[in-house]
């Protein structure tokens, strides 16, 4: 198979990769009582469009970066799990637009998430690894962690902040771009958040900024900017097919290498800005 150029890879994502989010009349959530929580419209119809966005990675290599004024300065601004801005403003902004969280961090006591305000801020978006064929009724039997429980418990709670679920499908229709574009064979397991959350912002945004997901020269092996744990994996992958990702992403790159190298910074275009 021929290596696709960043433009087919692109157009491959933007045709490929559904931006789809549950509403209250999909089966079977549509015979739920509690179907009526799930806002009844699209993210992509409530939300944007955006003229810039950023992503802002949770990688330790935003640390000591001062990157903060330039990611504040975007439209929008994605970031993602547990990730904090309060004390760390210098190096990654304290706009936050949307939070993009997995089921995880929605159901460990330590994340406290129905009761943090770290949460509270911006839009909440949620997923949780949904099976291979992306059957809403068999995920709905076996999440991977309680995601429905902890969502309907959460907009009880917080009744006017706007919450949306992807749907699973976009999970493997992104993986099955990354698994169609290498060589190898990777593992079958959903992208990352950071992933995921850059094709939404695709979606959304006539540009994209994306911040150390291809590390910049202050690459380290600190998981987070946030946290004193150091893990390799955690910008290499484990779980996630990180590698891949980010080879992917390089692929698709508009901007310059100097930016990464300087920024850990890479360019995407919106799917509105290009024709295929
Ligand atoms: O670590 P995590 O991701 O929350 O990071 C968010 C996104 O930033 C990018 N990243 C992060 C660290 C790093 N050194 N390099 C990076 O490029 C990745 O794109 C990542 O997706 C996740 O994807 O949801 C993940 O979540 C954590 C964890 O569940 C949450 O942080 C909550 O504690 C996962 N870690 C574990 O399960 C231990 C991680 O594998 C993926």
């Amino acid at each position: 198979r021929s290596k696709l150029s960043g433009p087919e890879l692109l157009c491959q994502i933007k045709e490929m990769v559904q931006i789809v989010t549950l509403t209250p009349d999909m089966e079977p959530f549509s015979a739920l009582p509690w179907a009526s929580q799930l806002p009844p419209r699209q993210i992509t119809a409530d939300i944007g469009p955006f003229k810039t966005c950023a992503v802002v990675s949770s990688a330790g290599s935003l640390k000591n970066s001062g990157l903060g004024k330039e990611i504040d300065a975007h439209d929008a601004v994605i970031r993602f799990n547990a990730a904090p801005t309060t004390g760390f403003e210098k190096d990654v902004g304290s706009k936050t637009t949307l939070r993009l969280i997995n089921s995880q961090v929605m159901a460990s006591e330590d994340h406290h998430f129905l009761s943090s305000s770290l949460y509270s801020a911006g839009i909440l978006v949620s997923w949780d690894p949904g099976p291979y064929s992306s059957d809403l009724r068999e995920w709905f039997n076996k999440t991977d962690y309680p995601i429905f429980k902890q969502y309907q418990r959460y907009r009880r709670l917080h009744r006017q902040q706007p919450f949306y679920i992807l749907h699973p499908r976009m999970e493997w229709q992104l993986w099955q771009r990354i698994q169609d574009n290498m060589v190898e064979t990777i593992q079958k397991n959903p992208p990352s958040s950071g992933l995921l959350g850059t094709v939404l912002m695709m979606s959304l945004c006539e540009v994209v900024h994306v911040y150390e997901f291809l590390p910049s020269r202050r690459k380290t092996e600190l998981c987070h900017y946030y946290q004193r744990f150091s893990d390799a994996a955690c910008t290499l992958g484990a779980y996630h097919p990180l590698l891949y990702e980010k080879n992917l992403v390089k692929r698709m790159n508009k901007g310059s290498d100097r930016d990464i190298y300087t920024h850990g910074k890479v360019t995407l275009p919106g799917f509105t800005t290009f024709n295929c």
